[in-house]
C-alpha cells in the first residue's frame, strides 16, 4: 500500500457528484421545458438542442435511462417536447439508479496454486491454469452446512467473473493485473473449506493438511513483494468459519480479515476497526412471495438449534426452561441436517420471531435464516457484531435483548407479546426490503452480499490509506528518509494498547 496512489476512492465521491449534478442538471431543464410550454413556446426549442446535447447522451449512455424509463421524447415536426410518461416524478428511481456505481474497487488477487481454492472443490486444473474457465464451467461448492461460510468461493468468483463484458456491468470490485494500481490485494484461500475437509490428521503425517497450507500460505505471503510493501496491511484474508485460520492468523494479522465474528480473537489480531464482518450464507429456503401476515403466522416464537456445554448452552438451557410452557413458542434442541432444515424452514416461515441465542460462539446462520424467512430476529447475544452495520440499521428489524434481561423471569416473554401487530409488520416489511443484502450469488447482483462485502472493504480501506498517508507527513525526518522504515505497528493507530 506504500506506493499506492487512491484514485478509486475519489470516484466514490465524484461519481455521486456526478450523478447529482447530473440529475440536478435534468430536472432544471426539465423544468425549463414545462415552463415553456405552459407558455406556449415549445416550438422555440430547436430540436438538435435537445437530441445533440452532450448532457442527454451522457444521460442516454450513463446507469440510469430517463428517456426511456418514464420520458418519451416527442418529435412532432420541427418541435420536441418532453412528457413525463408517468406521473410519477422520476428522482428517486433515478438516484437509486446512480448508486449502481458508487464505488468501483481495484483488487490485484495472487494466482494461488489451485490446492488453496479450487482444487479443494475437487475441480482438476487444465494445462497451467490456475483459475477454471467460468464461461464452461462453474465448480460447485459442496453443499450442506458447508455452504455457511462459502464467502471465499462467491467473492473470488466474482473476481474472475469481474473481466468479463458483462451488460448489466454492476460490479463492485474489479481484477485488475497490476498490484501497484490495486486497491487491496486478495488472497484466494479457501480456508473454511480447508478447515472443513483437511482438520483431520491422517498417518503418517504429524499435522493436517489444513495446517500444512496455513503455512505454505504464511511463507508465500511473507515473501511476496505486496507483501512486504504495506506489511500486508491492504491484504483481504478470509477465515469465516470461527476455527479456520487458527494457526497462520497469529501471523497474518496486520491483513483485513473478513469474518462471522471476533469471538476466537485476541483483540490485537481481529477487531471491528480493522476487519470485515460477512454474513452466513442462510441454508433455510428463501420466503418467496410470502404473503404471510401478523396472524397467518401461528408460532409466537421459534428456536431451534444445538445445546453447548460452554456459556450459549447455559443461556440456551435456561431461556428453554422459561419459556417451555408458553404454548406459542416452538423451542428444541436439535441441530439442523437434512430433513431438519426443511423442517426449520417451515418452522421459520410460519413464526413471528426467530430467537438468536449466542452459541459457543457470538454469531450464528440462524440469524441469516431468520431474515431469508421473514421471521423477526430476537438476537440474545451480547458480543455478536454484524455485517454491514454501518449502513444498515438493524434495530429497524430486529429485537435485541441483553443476556442479563433474557435471563429475568417473564422479561423476554413479555417484551415479544408486547410487540403488537403494527409494529411487527412495519419489522416484516423492512425485512423484505433489506433481505438481497444477504444473498450470496453468481453472477452478484446489485447489492446482494458479494457487493456488500466489497462495499465494506472499500470503507477500511481508505482508513487505512488516510492512516498511512498521515504516519508519512514526517518521514523525511524519519531515519534515512525511507520510507518502508516508518510503517507503524497496526497498533498505535487502532488505539491498541
Ligand atoms: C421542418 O423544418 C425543415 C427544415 O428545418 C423543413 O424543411 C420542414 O418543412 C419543416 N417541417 C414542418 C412541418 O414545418
Ligand atoms: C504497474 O503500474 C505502475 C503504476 O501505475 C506502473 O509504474 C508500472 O509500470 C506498471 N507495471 C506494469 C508491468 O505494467
Ligand atoms: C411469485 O409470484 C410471481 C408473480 O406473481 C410468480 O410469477 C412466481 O412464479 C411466484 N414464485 C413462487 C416461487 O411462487
Ligand atoms: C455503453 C453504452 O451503452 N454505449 C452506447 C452509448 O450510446 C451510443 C449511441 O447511442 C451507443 O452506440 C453506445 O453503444
Amino acid at each position: 500500500m506504500a506506493d499506492r496512489n487512491a484514485p478509486s476512492f475519489g470516484l466514490i465521491s465524484r461519481n455521486s457528484k456526478f450523478c447529482l449534478f447530473s440529475i440536478t442538471s435534468f430536472l432544471f431543464i426539465l423544468s425549463w421545458l414545462f415552463v415553456l410550454r405552459s407558455t406556449g413556446g415549445p416550438h422555440f426549442i430547436d430540436h438538435s438542442l435537445l437530441t445533440n446535447s452532450k448532457l442527454f447522451s451522457v444521460i442516454d449512455n450513463g446507469s440510469y435511462e430517463l428517456q426511456n424509463q418514464n420520458f418519451i421524447l416527442h418529435s412532432s415536426p420541427n418541435q420536441s417536447v418532453l412528457v413525463n410518461d408517468e406521473e410519477e416524478a422520476p428522482r428517486e428511481k433515478d438516484l437509486a439508479k446512480c448508486n449502481l456505481n458508487k464505488i468501483m474497487l481495484k483488487v490485484f488477487m495472487y494466482d494461488l496454486p489451485p490446492e488453496f481454492h479450487f482444487k479443494l472443490l475437487d475441480w482438476k486444473p487444465e494445462g497451467d491454469s490456475v483459475w477454471p474457465n467460468l464461461q464452461t464451467k462453474i465448480p460447485d461448492y459442496p453443499g450442506g452446512l458447508n455452504l455457511q461460510h462459502s464467502i471465499e468461493y462467491w467473492l473470488t468468483l466474482d473476481l474472475l467473473a469481474s473481466t468479463f463484458h458483462d451488460p448489466t456491468g454492476a460490479h463492485s470490485a474489479i481484477r485488475v493485473y497490476n498490484s501497484s494500481e490495486a486497491d487491496v490485494i486478495f488472497v484466494p484461500f479457501f480456508s473454511s473449506l480447508s478447515y472443513n475437509r483437511y482438520s483431520k490428521v491422517v498417518s503418517p503425517q504429524k499435522k493436517n493438511r489444513n495446517m500444512l497450507l496455513q503455512e505454505k500460505l504464511v511463507r508465500f505471503l511473507t515473501t511476496q513483494e505486496e507483501w512486504k510493501r504495506s506489511k500486508g496491511r491492504d491484504h483481504i484474508i478470509m477465515a469465516h468459519h470461527p476455527n479456520s485460520l487458527l494457526d497462520a492468523r497469529m501471523k497474518l494479522w496486520p491483513a483485513i480479515f473478513i469474518l462471522a465474528d471476533f469471538g476466537r480473537y485476541p483483540l490485537n489480531i481481529a477487531n471491528v476497526e480493522k476487519d470485515v464482518i460477512a454474513p452466513y450464507k442462510h441454508v433455510i429456503k428463501n420466503f418467496i412471495n410470502d404473503s404471510s401476515n401478523f396472524d397467518a403466522r401461528t408460532t409466537l416464537l421459534y428456536f431451534q438449534g444445538a445445546i453447548y456445554r460452554k456459556d450459549g448452552g447455559f443461556i440456551r438451557q435456561e431461556l428453554f426452561y422459561l419459556l417451555k410452557e408458553e404454548k406459542d413458542v416452538h423451542f428444541t434442541f436439535g441441530s439442523v441436517h437434512g430433513d431438519g432444515i426443511k423442517q426449520a424452514s417451515k418452522g421459520m416461515h410460519s413464526s413471528k420471531f426467530c430467537l438468536n441465542i449466542a452459541g459457543d460462539t457470538p454469531s450464528s446462520n440462524r440469524l441469516f435464516d431468520a431474515i431469508a424467512s421473514h421471521c423477526v430476529p430476537v438476537i440474545i447475544s451480547d458480543e455478536i457484531e454484524l455485517p454491514y452495520e454501518d449502513v444498515l440499521d438493524y434495530s429497524e428489524f430486529c429485537i435485541f435483548v441483553r443476556t442479563s434481561d433474557a435471563l429475568k423471569d417473564k422479561f423476554l416473554i413479555r417484551l415479544i407479546r408486547s410487540i403488537g401487530k403494527e409494529e411487527w409488520t412495519r419489522m416484516w416489511e423492512r425485512l423484505k426490503e433489506i433481505e438481497h443484502f444477504f444473498e450470496f450469488q453468481y453472477p452478484s447482483q446489485e447489492d446482494d452480499a458479494v457487493q456488500m462485502i466489497w462495499q465494506a472493504v472499500a470503507h477500511k480501506v481508505s482508513s487505512v490509506k488516510m492512516k498511512l498517508h498521515k504516519s508519512r507527513r514526517f518521514s523525511r525526518s524519519e531515519v534515512g528518509g525511507e520510507r518502508g522504515s516508518i510503517l507503524i505497528p497496526w497498533s498505535k493507530f487502532s488505539g491498541e494498547k
